[in-house]
């Protein structure tokens, strides 16, 4: 018995513990949050496997929590991977008796496995020396401390190597998030595609800010931050240059476009109004953007669709699709661009569809290929439990509630009924005994500027004297054939939130 911290049981699961927590820092470092991150490809098995009831409530209950969990429980699983590498590398020098196997096996046994995960030779050595590092580290810290120096005792040298490991996570964290693509609007470069009308793109959102009511903190009519729905917390990273669309199945002749060619044809610029259907009744997983994008009919055209079904499937890079009728998609775009600049990378870079008022879900992002089908298929969702696939149901939310100095009380939000679109939106201050019209912000323009935009949202706003004791607001639309919206309470599952938003005043 030797007084090495690599021949105590627990002395190698802390070292390949260590090695594992290395190797993910390691990882991390040279990819940031990209698809070669070590734990993205079992993030994306985990979406792809886990039982439909644990991946909804992640996502639609506890939302970006639920995919940090989802995030966690894959980065866990990833470090376990590296962790078993280093373990079984320790223990095959031991029975070998050969000094460098721990190390060298580590290293290998890890890129191996790294590169089986992500498909990326040189950024898996990222993940592959840190690991094999924390190793060798800890034979050399047992050399060196040997029998003889009781300054350098097991503990010591147990510590060390963890502490090294935590070291190495903190700085490969930081690398990592400098090297991580952006995804955000913010930070998207302007648009400059030959297809586009700049200048129209332009008008229009200045007239969507002509047209945003004046109330503080109600978001604007294009909104400032738009949500995001994704079934994995990292999103693809495609290369725009590599990227192609195909459009395959029961068509006359399958069709292939790449970015270039998709830029080049005349694109439009569309406001149109995304909801989630896992949003709740006056939930904020409901936006507003100008799309720039080409539509979609010319290319099914092209193709020549034969379906059985009249139904469509749409594929994307990371393994999402979702079917629904080939009629919806007729009336869609292939979007580029989000707000004058290119489509950031969280809202589907290079290439996304764009249904107009279809719930969220069937808005492929990282859109890759439009299988016409023969016969009707399950989406992604709908394999989970829900039905998303459907026009939105109307709302109109309540997101703005003020004393005003003169002693009034101003209420404002969206209302939203896709394509039906609105005509009235309606408050009652009374519990819903009697009802009075609010005041609606104009309509965004449609894409040739004239008429209101087909498919997106507008504000509303209704001050009134507040009765004196307590009373409750009830707030809900009137769509444009004249439909008032569903009072009937129904839960996000399956179908998407009804009824109507109150909210009690004391
Ligand atoms: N490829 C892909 N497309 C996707 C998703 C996804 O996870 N992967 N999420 C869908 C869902 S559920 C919604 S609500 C919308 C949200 O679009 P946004 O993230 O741009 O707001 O994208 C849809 N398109
Ligand atoms: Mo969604």
């Amino acid at each position: 018995m030797t007084d090495d911290v690599l021949d105590t049981r627990g002395g190698r699961v802390l070292v390949s513990v260590a090695a594992g927590v290395a190797g993910l820092a390691g990882s991390y470092a040279v990819t940031g949050n990209a698809p070669a991150f070590l734990a993205s490809p079992v993030e994306r098995t985990l979406a792809r496997t886990l039982p439909g009831a644990i991946v909804s409530f992640a996502i639609t209950t506890l939302g970006s929590v639920g995919q940090q969990l989802n995030l966690l429980t894959a980065v866990v699983v990833a470090g376990l991977f590296v962790a078993l590498a280093a373990r079984a590398a320790i223990l095959a020098g031991d029975a070998a008796n050969n000094r460098l196997l721990p190390g060298t096996g580590t290293a290998v046994v890890t890129w191996v496995v790294a590169v089986a995960l992500t498909g990326e030779p040189v950024l898996s050595a990222g993940a592959a020396l840190p690991a094999a590092g924390v190793v060798v580290l800890a034979q050399a810290l047992d050399a060196a401390g040997g029998h003889t120096t009781p300054i350098s005792s097991k503990r010591r040298r147990a510590l060390s190597t963890v502490g090294v490991a935590l070291g190495a996570s903190v700085l490969g964290y930081r690398l990592g998030g400098q090297r991580t693509p952006t995804a955000t609007a913010a930070d998207a470069p302007t648009l400059a595609s030959p297809g586009v009308d700049l200048d129209d793109a332009q008008t229009k959102l200045d007239a969507a800010s002509d047209r945003s009511l004046d109330v503080d903190d109600l978001d604007s009519l294009v909104s400032e931050t738009f949500f995001e729905v994704d079934i994995n917390s990292i999103d693809p990273q495609v290369d725009a240059g590599e990227w192609t669309l195909s459009v395959t199945g029961a068509v006359e002749q399958e069709v292939t476009l790449d970015y270039d060619e998709l830029q080049g044809m005349p694109a439009e610029n569309r406001f149109s109004t995304l909801r989630c259907v896992g949003d709740s009744l006056n939930g904020k997983k409901m936006d507003t953007a100008l799309w720039t994008g080409v539509p979609v009919d010319q290319l099914l055209d092209e193709a020549g669709v034969q379906s059985g079904c009249e139904c469509v499937m749409l594929h994307a890079t990371d393994g999402y699709y979702e079917e629904f009728p080939i009629e919806a998609l007729r009336g869609g775009l292939l979007v580029y661009g989000m707000n004058g600049k290119v489509l950031p990378r969280g809202h589907g870079y290079p290439v996304r569809a764009l249904v107009p008022g279809h719930w969220g879900e069937v808005n492929v992002k990282w859109l890759t290929e439009i299988e016409v089908l023969e016969r009707e298929a399950e989406g992604y969702w709908e394999q989970r439990g829900w039905q998303g696939t459907g026009p939105v149901k109307p709302v109109a939310k309540l997101h703005h509630a003020e004393l005003l100095d003169d002693g009034r009380r101003r209420l404002a939000g969206h209302a939203y009924a896709g394509l039906r679109g609105i005509s009235r939106v309606e408050v009652s201050t009374d519990g819903g005994e009697t009802w009075a019209d609010a005041t609606l912000s104009d309509p965004l323009p449609a894409v040739d500027g004239d008429r209101a935009a087909e498919d997106a949202w507008r504000q509303w706003v209704y001050a009134y004297d507040p009765p004196s004791g307590g009373h409750t607001a009830v707030v809900r639309m009137v769509d444009g054939e004249g439909t008032v919206q569903t009072a009937e309470e129904t839960n996000p599952p399956p179908s998407g939130p009804s009824g109507w938003v109150s909210r009690e005043f004391a």
